[in-house]
């Protein structure tokens, strides 16, 4: 992340705003990741810890995924029914694109004034105070510069959430938006006592073995399509219910399919839960790119969704999975043609 004078500043602004605010909600998007919960924790305690009234809430039902249940705090954040004098609490929104990320309207128009604090390029700036800084590698990042600038101590356990949040956003340390100030902001919070061998064990290496036969079906399942630079694999009902498994075991799963040599786009698209039942199909597609060449946010924003240029989703109802990946085909094709790789 460079800091520029208008970063800084933007940053000093936001600080200053939060400094003042004495009651809170903080919230995240919907299906949270690590970047999303870690900045949710760390906010909170770092609120709490200069007297301020923070809670925590969390819209949806939906367990949280097991790579992040060793998370400290985790277990303080209210779900389901929105806690009772939220409309009298600054609402703050981390690492949401959109207010209907947030997957509560109610709480979105009651709340008095909403911050908004992300790293999502397309984000719409639905907050009275907006920070996008979308070169970030992550919202943990941007909030370890808010914590300086608000003298707000960096304990253990909020070094060990926004290292949570920096080490899944940038592909543990490899995307292109880490940068030589993500590193530094790494090792900083590893001096103050993130346990770096740890965090990566609890993300990585504590994979259920349902995951794993989920994670051969989706190889099983995998096309490639415009010579070679497209990765497509469809999980179906039927995949999930043969491995054991839900879609709150997808997480990272797409990135493995980017990994095949000369592919340039990978596609994950699954089926949501519940909809055997259904009259029209519904899917998540979840899409990343290895270069900055082909934009996947713009193809995601095409049918309704968004994020990242190189990391984007979108859900799909009333669409086949075969009809998706031919929409996907034509987009890629059009991209690398535009990008003039062909
Ligand atoms: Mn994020």
């Amino acid at each position: 992340m460079a800091a520029s004078g208008s970063v800084d500043k933007a940053l000093t602004a936001v600080a200053e705003a939060l400094k003042a605010e004495t009651r809170v909600l903080i919230t995240c998007h919907v299906n949270p990741d690590g970047d999303a919960l870690g900045s949710v924790i760390a906010l909170n305690r770092a609120l709490a810890s200069l007297g301020a009234d923070s809670i925590m809430f969390l819209a949806g039902t939906e367990p949280v995924a097991p790579e992040w249940r060793f998370l400290k705090g985790l277990k303080e954040i209210t779900t389901g029914n929105l806690p009772g004098d939220h409309q009298f609490r600054t609402l703050i929104a981390l690492d949401c694109g959109s207010a209907d990320r947030i997957g509560n309207e109610e709480l979105v128009k009651a709340a008095p004034q909403i911050i908004n604090i992300d790293h999502h390029a397309d984000n719409t700036r639905f907050g009275e105070i907006n920070l996008v800084i979308s070169q970030a590698s992550s919202t943990a990042e941007i909030l370890f510069f808010i914590f300086q600038k608000m003298g707000a101590e960096i304990s253990a356990e909020i070094a060990e959430a926004l290292y949570t949040g920096i080490l899944v956003d940038s592909g543990r340390f490899q995307y292109a938006s880490a940068s030589a100030a993500t590193f530094r902001v790494a090792a900083d919070l590893i001096g103050r006592g993130a346990r770096h061998t740890e965090i990566f064990r609890h993300v990585y290496e504590t994979v259920p073995l349902a995951k794993t036969r989920l994670f051969c079906r989706m190889f099983e399942n995998l096309s490639l399509g415009c010579g070679g630079r497209l990765a497509v694999s469809v999980l179906e009902a039927e995949d999930f219910r043969r491995t054991g498994t839900s879609d709150n075991l997808t997480e990272g799963l797409v990135d493995s399919l980017r990994a095949i040599e000369g592919v340039m786009v990978a596609a994950l698209i699954y089926s949501k839960p519940g909809q055997e039942e259904a009259e029209a199909p519904s899917y998540r597609l979840s899409l990343r790119s290895s270069s900055s060449a082909v934009n996947v946010q713009r193809i995601a924003k095409a049918k309704g969704g968004g994020g990242h240029l190189q990391a984007a989703g979108a859900s799909i109802t009333g669409e086949t999975a075969e009809q998706i990946v031919q929409f996907l085909s034509d987009r890629v094709e059009r991209a690398i043609a535009r990008a003039g790789l062909k």
